[in-house]
């Protein structure tokens, strides 16, 4: 029988010339013999060259530049003014971890120029022990609400939490500006910094979800049964690239946290190794600010690594965590990361950090002065595992006898 031409063919010839060309473009590097070797900005020479020696030299001149080119390329700065914050608490008695904790229902109700967004934060105290209790936040891109009703997920293992002495803290970032490409703005960008969307270097997801925590924090310094001088903030992969944000903004925090954060977060953007800058301003351009999109396959260009920000968070303690099957976010690249980033804790706050000199994609645990790291088994998530190696280390940074 002739060929005959249809217009389905047509479209099925299309589709596949579309998709094929697609995974063409969707090359992912995981062979390290393919990753070129790495040239990364240094922290001790400032954009006009100055060699940064002291203490005075990282906080007057290198910190608050890296503080602003992060700003202005990657995550947009954190507005800082409101008119008027208001705690409105709660304590509910009957829940699922009545027999361990109270709980306590806080509506943070923050007004600027006339309009207000309200964010929901669970706080979870011991029942036990004497207060203040420090605190552990979670910034949650899960549904917060689900995770408290299900025991079983220890997405957020409250009670093993409470039951070490701290109080766990939660907030889900559907009320600050939701994680969806479309409603992003449908919460603080919309009420409170609507001049924010017409910025290319305005903050945009991420950064709003730090401002949350900031909020959070917020709160924790008017509960007299909470210490926020021991609180840490944590977050579990886009959770955690907030987190880091958020900590390095906010020198309140005495903790960070990331888990898994990978490409944005806590892995170098240069490394090519797993997601790329390109990949996820594609999937996730609501994350990041504008002035991003111009390092999609540009990497090399930008004024910063991330490494930078775990430097921007020193002398306070910081955190990473990987999984060595979560090759997407890079673990190498979150080690090393933090290996350099943690040289300004030796070099200019005099901290001995001892992490090891080579990343080993197997699983281990190293709590060092002011730097913790661990690699665990598994896949990409946060697990109680996780948890529990971060409550050993904060035990041991606040001291918390057990
Ligand atoms: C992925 C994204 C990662 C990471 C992850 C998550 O799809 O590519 O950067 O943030 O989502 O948040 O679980």
């Amino acid at each position: 029988m002739r060929n005959q031409y249809k217009p389905e063919y047509l479209l099925i010839f299309l589709i596949g010339l579309f998709t094929s060309n697609l995974m063409a473009q969707e090359q992912f590097n995981y062979d390290e013999s393919k990753v070129p070797d790495l040239v990364l900005p240094d922290p001790y020479v400032s954009s006009k060259g100055e060699i940064i020696e002291s203490m005075a030299d990282w906080e007057n001149i290198r910190r608050p530049e890296l503080m602003r080119f992060f700003s202005e390329n990657v995550y947009g700065s954190i507005p800082m003014d409101f008119d008027e914050i208001h705690f409105d608490v709660s304590t509910d008695s009957d829940h699922l971890y009545k027999e361990v904790a109270l709980k306590k229902n806080v509506r943070i109700k923050v007004s600027r120029k006339g309009k207000a967004q309200t964010i929901k934060l669970f706080v979870f105290q011991p029942l036990k022990g004497k207060g203040p209790y420090p605190v552990f936040l979670l910034i949650s891109h899960r549904n917060a609400q689900d995770l408290l009703e299900d025991k079983e997920d220890q997405f957020f293992p409250l009670e093993q939490i409470v039951s070490r002495g701290y109080a766990a803290a939660i907030f889900d970032v559907e009320d600050v500006s939701p994680d969806d490409k479309v409603r992003f703005s449908h919460g603080i960008l919309d009420t409170l910094y609507p001049e924010q969307l017409e910025m290319p270097e305005g903050m945009r997801g991420l950064a709003a979800w730090a401002w949350g925590a900031m909020r959070a924090m917020d709160y924790f310094e008017n509960d007299i049964s909470l210490d926020q001088n021991r609180s840490a903030v944590v977050g579990h992969s886009r959770g955690g690239k907030a987190a880091l944000w958020c900590g390095a903004n906010d020198e309140r925090w005495s903790v960070v946290i990331s888990n898994e954060s990978g490409c944005g977060g806590a892995a170098l953007s240069r490394r090519r190794f797993g997601e790329t800058v390109k990949r996820i301003n594609t999937n996730f351009p609501y994350w990041f600010n504008d002035n991003f999109k111009a390092f999609n396959d540009n990497e090399d260009a930008l004024p910063i690594d991330q490494h930078l920000l775990a430097a921007c968070i020193a002398p306070r303690s910081i955190y990473f965590a990987s999984a060595i099957e979560d090759q997407w976010a890079d673990p190498k690249g979150e080690f090393l990361s933090l290996k350099l980033g943690s040289r300004v804790y030796s070099d200019i706050y005099g901290i001995k950090v001892d992490l090891p000199e080579s990343f080993e994609n197997h699983q281990r645990t190293i709590h060092t002065n002011s730097v913790g790291y661990h690699i665990r088994e598994g896949e990409h998530n946060l697990t109680l595992y996780d948890w529990e190696r971060f409550m050993d280390f904060v035990d041991k940074e606040f001291l918390v006898a057990r």
